[in-house]
């Protein structure tokens, strides 16, 4: 029987690793699945998404896993046409560089917004058919912001959570989108919208404010009635997603990674410092500024190529989307002419990685590195600086922050940066080099108080319950008790 959570997002958790004559599904790399398996693990759910391979695709049918941990996996079926048109078209060449600040030119395509819709009504037929009555439903990211209410006209009995992983733009942005007033009332069909920072609420107030008949006040948005739906009350709010601490800090306890971490040190060269970047490949993420940054201090001699590396590990993303083959072809060219300026014979300062890593050996690499550089242009939340504090136990290790990502918003003892100021970045990076033992263990252990505090199993159990709670006055109780911002 299908269990009473489902979990509906563009992906589902697992993807499908080729090997000769064969393959296995493994769990997939990237936000959305990192934080939610952890907080899902403990809840019987059923997660509905696609699997990563077209429908339409020749070659052998591949049977996906009927479960991950407690959560039962059902697929939903795309061709390989509604892929390129819906998730590499109007999610990746529109929406996601719309609302990261359009930091990438935005493609606008009536025919890519045409299978955007399409798309997200046969998530919705799926869903609407698996979920039993009263079922709650938690609806994840920009790929299906029209579902919550397609499946509001269709099931009136189901709660709808919607969960916004990326930031939302300000309204001078957003107002850009030709299809702006479908994706807000698209997203006003939910009983509860979240965000990730206060900000992002803030600029999804202003457009609701400005763009639809619907008006926003406390935390509550009304939504009036038309000739075929009553009036009704949507709930929003700022819910920061975190991390599994509990997982992360065990596995930094275990000898077989804390030797790994070691082996990497002795692999790179026993470097002084070592200086690490973890990115999904994506130009959001600041990689190709960062690295200017470093190159300027190799090269001024602030920082010792003879006892300094700086290892950036890229995880290949989005490969069909022509902005990040570009972003790609221009890392790697940064990259290539870094070493070749800088490398001595059999050795460089700048190593560099594009694979996609075993998560647990990533802790490892946290655990090797002096300093992280988390540098984005404009991030949701960014989880990896999270990890990377949670896998400081020793209250070591230096945090090298962008204050355009979400987690610049808690994570206030980190070296706050803005990546466009590069003076300012290399400041920041060599004070955090610098910084005394005492200097760093006091931020630290700060920056473990901030993340230990909130973890991934209770911002899902805080998005749920507001989703569940029986009145407007349980709501408004549950988040004081939270500490939610507004
Ligand atoms: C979106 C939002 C928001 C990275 N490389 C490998 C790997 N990773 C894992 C990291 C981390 C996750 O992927 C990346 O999370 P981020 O938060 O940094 O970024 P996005 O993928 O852009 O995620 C973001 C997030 O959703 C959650 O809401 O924070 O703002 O953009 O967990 O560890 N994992 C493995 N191998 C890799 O090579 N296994």
């Amino acid at each position: 029987m299908t269990s009473k959570v489902l979990v509906v997002a563009n992906r589902l958790p697992v993807e499908f690793q080729e090997s000769d004559g064969g393959g296995t599904w493994t769990r997939s790399p990237g936000g959305l699945v990192t934080a939610l398996d952890s907080a899902l693990s403990r809840h019987a759910c059923t997660w509905i998404g696609w699997s990563g391979r077209a429908c339409d695709e020749e070659g052998p049918a591949l049977e996906i896993p009927q479960r991950l941990h407690e959560c039962e996996l059902l697929e939903v079926p795309l061709t390989a046409e509604e892929v390129s048109s819906h998730y590499e078209g109007f999610c990746n060449a529109t929406l996601w560089p719309l609302y990261h600040d359009a930091v990438a030119p935005v493609v606008y395509s009536r025919s890519t917004f045409h299978t955007y819709e399409a798309v997200n009504r046969r998530f919705c037929d799926i869903v609407a058919s698996e979920a039993p009555r009263d079922a709650t439903v938690w609806v994840h990211d920009y790929q299906l912001q029209l579902l919550p209410q397609m499946l509001r006209r269709l099931r009136p009995d189901v709660r709808i959570g919607f969960f916004l992983h990326i930031p939302f733009p300000p309204p001078e942005l957003f107002g850009r989108l030709p299809w702006r007033t479908q994706i807000l009332n698209g997203l006003l069909g939910a009983d509860l919208i979240g965000f990730q920072t206060a900000d992002a609420l803030e600029n999804f107030l202003a457009s609701v404010n400005a763009l639809t008949p619907a008006t926003a006040a406390d935390g509550f948005i009304s939504v009036p009635g038309n000739g075929n739906e009553n009036p009704r009350t949507v709930t929003v709010g700022a819910f920061p997603i975190s991390i599994d601490i509990d997982h992360i800090g065990a596995l930094a306890t275990t000898d077989e990674i804390r030797n790994l971490a070691g082996q990497v040190r002795s692999d790179l060269g026993d470097p002084r410092t070592l200086l690490l970047g973890v990115d999904r490949l994506d130009y959001t993420k600041g990689i190709e500024l960062r690295l200017k940054a470093i190159v300027e201090l190799f090269e001024e001699g602030a920082l010792n190529p003879y006892e300094t590396v700086f290892l950036q590990i890229a995880s290949p993303s989005r490969q069909n989307v022509e902005q990040y083959q570009r972003i790609r072809e221009q890392v790697e060219g940064a990259i290539g002419r870094a070493v070749g300026d800088l490398s001595r014979l059999g050795t460089s300062p700048i190593q560099y990685m594009y694979q996609t890593m075993p998560s647990d050996d990533l802790v490892a690499f946290y655990m090797a590195a002096d300093v992280m550089l988390v540098t984005p242009l404009r991030d949701g939340m960014n989880l990896v600086a999270k990890e990377y504090v949670a896998s400081r136990i020793g209250d070591d290790g230096a945090l090298v922050l962008s204050e355009f990502a979400g987690a610049g918003r808690e994570l206030r003892d980190a070296w706050l940066i803005n990546p466009y100021d590069t003076d300012g970045l290399k400041r920041a990076i060599l004070r955090a080099v610098r910084a005394s033992k005492t200097e760093k263990a006091r931020r630290m252990s700060s920056l473990r108080q901030a993340v230990v505090r909130h973890d991934v199993q209770r911002w899902s159990e805080e998005f749920l319950s507001i989703l569940n709670a029986a009145d407007q006055q349980e709501i408004i109780d549950l988040r004081e008790r939270a500490g939610l911002p507004l």
